[in-house]
């Protein structure tokens, strides 16, 4: 059978437009559906777009997130239905909705029902994934699927776990993935990354120190493999083990991505973030200490939150010299506490999903307008891009961090220009 597996383009740019990094659902299902003998192409429209009025395939499978729903209903619409399949975290959570544009829907991992569902031994208009117990025995996933894909990529992405044993009140991981931690061996994983032969590398995992003597032996091994230059998400509590830290330096760790959230303790409360303030900057010290750089994640617009926590946030940011930062604005994804908890409240005022991509306000907030939270994100990530802070990095020979901070800016700008919903809320009436 011919597969045409899409990674659909978020409708708004956002401030990872410019790095392609597939999502590997695709892959793993693409590499799993080949090596049965299909015939299957990848198309991630950030990197190549076909044509589809000539696109030459008897299923069409379609991954979706909330901020690409609909751009990805827009691509089901240009097929027979009854030729379309939809899987990922967004349609998981809405299956019913996500129906009206597919024969067929996926909720969760769909590894393990993907061949029934394509080959037709599966015909249940929602079928239900299961989550992978045993990572090792999944295919190494095979990127040269992807149409245009070595041209573009920045860095290829790696994923050795599922899940997280946390439950933020925001994020949609383990309403997806579950609160189980499941991990790959590291035997299996450096495989991989050996295999990859890739100049620098992200692993995908939501949480890589979740459980760290498996972190700790997979870091020993790429070590010794003498592999470098590749980055991942923890959390501050990885920082309170100083082995593991040093085994990070020694295997070649360039940039942490690190959830801090907000510096408003009663905001971390709610969110259900389980940390404090102390650990945020305990981490961002005891990295930096070992010359590993740290992108350091926001989320602004708790119930706690008012126009000063924006500026707060900024000043700590600039303070504790965090490398790059994302500053995203609280987004009620489906499925979340933080969804159930406004939607009960009425306070949802859109469910124009291509706004759903943490850049833009689509609820009432408690303590201060939609408008001034929107403005205010916007003015403060403008302070943290600038352009003559890049050119004081240049100056300074901090390259890596001065093409970062002129990429954010150039994106802020091009944002700002582009952005509908931003001139919408500047109108007097709303906000
Ligand atoms: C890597 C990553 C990124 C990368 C690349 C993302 C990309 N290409 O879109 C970067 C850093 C650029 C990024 C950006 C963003 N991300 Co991101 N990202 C991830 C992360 C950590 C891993 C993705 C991954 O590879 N997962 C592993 C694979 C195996 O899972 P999967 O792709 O979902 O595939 C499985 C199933 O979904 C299903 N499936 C998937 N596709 C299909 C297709 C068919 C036909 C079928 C049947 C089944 C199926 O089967 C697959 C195998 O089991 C996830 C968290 C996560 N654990 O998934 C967040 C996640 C996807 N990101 C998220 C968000 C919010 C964003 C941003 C909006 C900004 C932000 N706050 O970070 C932007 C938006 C990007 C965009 N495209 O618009 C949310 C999405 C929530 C939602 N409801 O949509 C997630 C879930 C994180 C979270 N904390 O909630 N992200
Ligand atoms: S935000 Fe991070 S720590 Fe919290 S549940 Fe999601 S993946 Fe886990």
């Amino acid at each position: 059978m011919k597969i045409a597996l899409i990674e659909p383009r978020a409708c708004e740019a956002n401030v990872y437009s410019k790095i392609s990094i597939p999502l590997l659902g695709p892959v793993y299902l693409g590499t799993i559906l080949r090596n049965r003998g299909h015939e299957v192409s990848i198309y991630n429209e950030n990197i190549h777009t076909p044509d589809y009025a000539s696109l030459d395939a008897d299923r069409i499978g379609i991954s979706i997130l909330t901020s690409t729903a609909t751009r990805g209903y827009e691509i089901a619409g240009k097929f027979h239905r009854d030729k379309v399949i939809m899987g990922g975290v967004h349609v998981s959570l809405l299956p019913e909705e996500a129906l009206a544009y597919a024969r067929q829907v996926v909720v969760g991992e769909a590894e393990e029902v993907i061949a029934d569902v394509i080959e037709g031994r599966n015909q249940e208009p929602i079928v239900q994934g299961r989550p992978v117990e045993d990572l090792d025995a999944l295919p190494r996933p095979d990127f040269s699927l992807i149409k245009g894909y070595r041209a573009m990529s920045l860095s290829t992405p790696i994923s050795t776990s599922r899940g997280c044993p946390f439950d933020c009140s925001f994020c949609s991981v383990t309403k997806m993935f579950g609160q189980k931690y499941r991990f790959r061996s590291a035997e299996s994983t450096i495989g991989e990354i050996k295999a990859m032969n890739s100049k620098s590398f992200i692993f995908c995992d939501d949480n890589f120190t979740a459980h760290p003597p498996r972190t700790r032996h997979l870091l020993e091994l790429m070590s010794k493999a003498k592999v470098k230059n590749w980055a991942c998400q923890v959390r501050c509590d990885a920082a309170k083990d100083n082995i593991l830290l040093d085994l990070m330096e020694k295997a070649g760790c360039q940039c942490v991505c690190i959830g801090f959230e907000s510096v408003n303790p009663q905001t971390l409360k709610a969110y259900q973030k389980k940390q404090t303030l102390g650990e945020i900057v305990n981490a961002i010290r005891c990295f930096h200490k070992r010359h590993i750089k740290v992108h350091g994640m926001f989320v602004l617009g708790g119930e706690d939150d008012n126009k000063n926590s924006i500026w707060e946030t900024l000043r700590f940011a600039l303070k504790e010299k965090i490398d790059t930062i994302q500053m995203m604005i609280l987004t009620p994804f489906p499925g979340t506490k933080v969804y159930e908890d406004l939607q009960a409240q009425n306070r949802i005022f859109t469910k124009d999903w291509r706004l759903y991509d943490g850049q833009h306000i689509v609820f009432r907030p408690n303590l201060l307008s939609a408008k001034d939270l929107q403005m205010n994100v916007v003015k403060a990530y403008g302070k943290f891009y600038s352009l003559s802070r890049s050119f004081l990095m240049l100056f300074r020979l901090r390259l890596r961090n001065a093409m970062f901070h002129f990429m954010g800016y150039i994106i802020l700008k091009e944002w700002i220009r582009r952005n509908r919903h931003l001139h919408w809320l500047l109108q007097p009436a709303s906000g």
